[in-house]
């Protein structure tokens, strides 16, 4: 079949709009007519040629939302018409990963995801002839898209895909960094590096945890408003207080009778490794835990004083905050549906598929929290 999309060439040059070849749904495999997709900063490091998994030409796209339209032979678990949310974290229930709950990293197809192709070694994409890669696992920059059945989460029918898109990727991931990964207690004080799509949903669940106090750090200052309006109780441009952040962070929060400060939990939502080491030295001695969201550039290293270590404070990493999808997807819909995030206010931009290279734009220039290409 023929379907719209929007083609990551080569890196560094905008998409471009085509029609392009998509062949059919193979076994354990199904067709989805993606309704919306949210354009996340990942896309925008591949893109950038930034990411050390990058193949070009490729379909982009990991935050969507959509139908299912055709089913291969022996899919059991979602039918014709079910409406899904496509997992670049899939959750088979079988490998070793999946069986040891202690991970949300199913390993069941992550090799040939990370080659562009398909479970079988093949790409189901291709224009004039020519093969186009798949992006990990979704490639939701394309009106119809095909997924294994192991990486769709079926969703209630109510949910507008427009809104819930989002949960395909930076609302889960912000969430669940906080609820999953670092399990944030009550009365807890954290300091969240990089307010945007993904911070502000670090924010928000910090709310939900029942965290005192929520410090937002951005080096762009309209971002103090977007923070206070999700939960954030102080706001620090790192431009603005001179020379050392993490003394200042760490003196805003100190506490208790020997007023020694830190951070119970941060977070990096920025991908920038010196961000990283920040976020760490500013957790609390014996206890902080820093959880690292952002994605670094190729050939970029994480470095402190492996004192920060010896004293206790904890260095973790999430993906995809750390949600099991099948599982933990449809549950996060039902929170946005009954009202308890809030979804709606951070998706500032929506545009047709033409126009998705605005919606790149809009990142660049801080302007956007989450643009979202509805087909
Ligand atoms: P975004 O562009 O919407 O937001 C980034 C924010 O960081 C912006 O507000 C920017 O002003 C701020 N920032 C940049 N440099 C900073 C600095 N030095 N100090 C403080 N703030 C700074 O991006 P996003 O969509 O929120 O994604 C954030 C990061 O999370 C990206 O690296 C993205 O690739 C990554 N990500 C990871 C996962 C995961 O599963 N681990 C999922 C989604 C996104
Ligand atoms: N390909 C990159 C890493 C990219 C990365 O870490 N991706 C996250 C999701 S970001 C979503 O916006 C992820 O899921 N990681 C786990 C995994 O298996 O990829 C690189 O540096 O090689
Ligand atoms: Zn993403």
């Amino acid at each position: 079949m023929k379907t719209r999309a929007a083609v990551a060439l080569e890196k560094g040059k905008p998409l471009t709009i085509a029609e392009v070849e998509l062949e059919g749904p193979k076994a354990s495999e199904v067709l989805v007519e993606v309704k919306a997709t949210g354009i996340c900063h990942t896309d925008e490091f591949t893109l950038s040629g930034a990411d050390p998994e990058g193949l070009f030409p490729a379909i982009l796209g990991h935050e969507g939302a959509g139908i299912v339209v055709d089913v291969g032979p022996n899919v059991t678990s979602v039918k014709k018409g079910d409406h899904v949310i496509p997992l670049y974290t899939p959750e088979c229930r079988q490998c070793p990963s999946c069986l040891s709950r202690k991970t949300n990293l199913c390993t069941a197809i992550r090799a040939t995801q990370g080659q562009g192709v398909m479970p079988d070694g093949t790409s189901r994409f291709s224009l004039e002839g020519k093969k186009l890669h798949h992006y990990m696992g979704t490639s939701t920059f394309s009106n119809f898209t095909v997924l294994p059945e192991i990486a769709v989460a079926k969703i209630r029918e109510d949910a507008p895909f427009d809104k819930v898109c989002y949960i395909g990727c930076g609302v889960t991931t912000g969430i669940g960094a906080v609820l999953n990964t670092a399990k944030v207690e009550p009365g807890s004080k954290c300091v969240v590096f990089g307010l945007g799509g993904i911070g502000l949903n670090v924010i928000q669940g910090l709310r939900l945890a029942g965290a005192d106090m929520i410090i937002g750090v951005d080096i762009n200052n309209a971002k103090k408003q977007w923070g206070e309006r999700f939960g954030m109780t102080h706001f620090v441009n790192p431009k603005e207080v001179g020379s050392d952040l993490v003394a200042n962070l760490v003196n805003m929060t100190k506490r208790g009778a020997d007023q020694i400060g830190g951070a119970d939990y941060t977070f990096d939502c920025t991908g920038n490794v010196t961000v990283m080491r920040q976020a760490l030295e500013a957790s609390h001695r014996g206890w902080g835990q820093s959880i690292i969201i952002g994605v670094a550039p190729s050939g970029a290293e994480i470095a402190t004083r492996p004192f920060q270590l010896v004293t206790g404070r904890v260095w973790k990493g999430t993906a995809f905050g750390g949600a099991r999808g099948r599982t933990d997807v449809p549950k996060i819909v039902d929170w946005y549906m009954e009202g308890k995030i809030e979804i709606d206010p951070m998706i500032t931009h929506t545009m047709p598929l033409p126009d998705i290279n605005k919606g790149f734009e809009l990142m660049h220039e801080g302007k956007s929290i989450r643009s979202v290409v509805v087909y």
